[in-house]
């Protein structure tokens, strides 16, 4: 990582703070580049393209800066992989912001099985096997064909994403875009001043003494992490304020998620909400609205799910929302 080369000119709320003392990751250069080329790319088109921004995967906060130990954000990244085709197949262009090694659109249907293996895929004698020749055929075709309409960036870490995040929405503010926040992000990380260099050593002779305190008189670990400042206000208000801007709400307790969504529709003032439960969240969901005060549930059975996965009854929903929203501020 370089230190810290920002673009903000004050420094008055947490917010812009972060991207002074967190570090621009070397990365990020070659990613702007990548999304500018694919903006002017899709500007050159006749038709005013639709373009996502698909956040998928979870974060990880490193405990060192040479990284060995970290806490990560669980999220397989289905929701993003799946929702990313569904946009493609309504004829967005999107941009699949993705934790390295998640799931991906039209891969994913070939990746993190538990009873599946790479090597099952292949006969003895390096063919594809018969079982899975359909599918694989299939995917490979749409992959082809939307290869030009997708591009793919990968972040790990939560500061990779924020930085990310901000750059990307900067380039994409227009109407015509929407931010479709499926990635779960870390609500607490260790800012860059207090992270050790180096692995932390748990027996006190091999510590560096000024950073002893990550180990107690007990020998336990101590953490001391700072809250991830609220980025999406900074996303609504400022870096992609033309945008329609879409945000998940994941709780695991049902009385919770009405009223932290709507807590998040009031607190940041953005177009929806989209609320799921951990346990459920590939067979229902909710969607709340700025506007209309409704929620609307969509629930599939297990019938359903057989023929078709949630995320094209989402999709569907917010393309139909969106192609509203652009007709109402004309
Ligand atoms: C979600 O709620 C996603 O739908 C899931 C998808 C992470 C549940 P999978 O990838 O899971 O299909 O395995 N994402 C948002 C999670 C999040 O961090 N939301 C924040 C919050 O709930 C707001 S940005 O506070």
């Amino acid at each position: 990582m370089s230190r810290v080369s920002s673009v903000c000119d004050v420094e008055d709320t947490p917010e812009d703070r972060y991207f002074l003392n967190n570090p621009k990751p070397e990365s990020l250069d070659d990613l702007i580049l990548k999304t500018s080329n694919f903006m002017n790319n899709c500007n050159k088109s006749e038709n005013n393209d639709k373009i996502v921004l698909v956040t998928s995967g979870g974060t990880s906060v490193p405990l060192e800066n040479n990284t060995v130990r970290f806490i990560d954000n669980f999220s397989a990244g289905t929701r993003g992989a799946s929702s990313a085709e569904q946009f493609l197949f309504k004829g967005y262009k999107v941009i699949f912001l993705h934790r390295e090694f998640s799931l991906q659109p039209f891969n994913r249907h070939f990746m993190r099985f538990t009873n599946v293996s790479f090597l099952d895929y292949f006969d003895s004698n390096g063919e594809i096997a018969p079982k899975y020749k359909k599918e694989l055929v299939e995917m490979k075709r749409l992959s082809d064909l939307y290869k030009d309409q997708l591009l793919m960036l990968t972040f790990t870490s939560v500061n990779d994403y924020l930085w990310a995040l901000r750059s990307i929405a900067i380039l994409l503010n227009n109407r015509n875009c929407i931010f479709y926040l499926a990635a779960a992000v870390s609500d607490f990380y260790v800012p860059y001043d207090k992270l050790p260099e180096h692995k932390i050593q748990s027996r006190s002779e091999f510590q560096d003494e000024s950073k002893k305190k990550h180990i107690n008189e007990s020998g336990k670990l101590v953490l001391d992490l700072d809250p991830v400042p609220k980025f999406l206000r900074d996303l609504v208000q400022t870096w992609a304020n033309n945008s329609m801007i879409i945000s998940f709400k994941l709780e695991t307790d049902p009385n919770l998620l009405i009223v932290k969504a709507k807590q998040a529709l009031e607190n940041y003032n953005h177009q929806l909400v989209i609320g799921n439960l951990l346990d459920t969240r590939n067979r229902e969901v909710v969607i709340l609205s700025e506007k209309t005060a409704d929620e609307t549930w969509i629930r599939m059975t297990d019938e359903e799910l057989k023929q078709t996965c949630i995320e094209e009854l989402i999709v569907d929903n917010i393309t139909q929302r969106h192609t509203e929203w652009i007709n109402s501020s004309d």
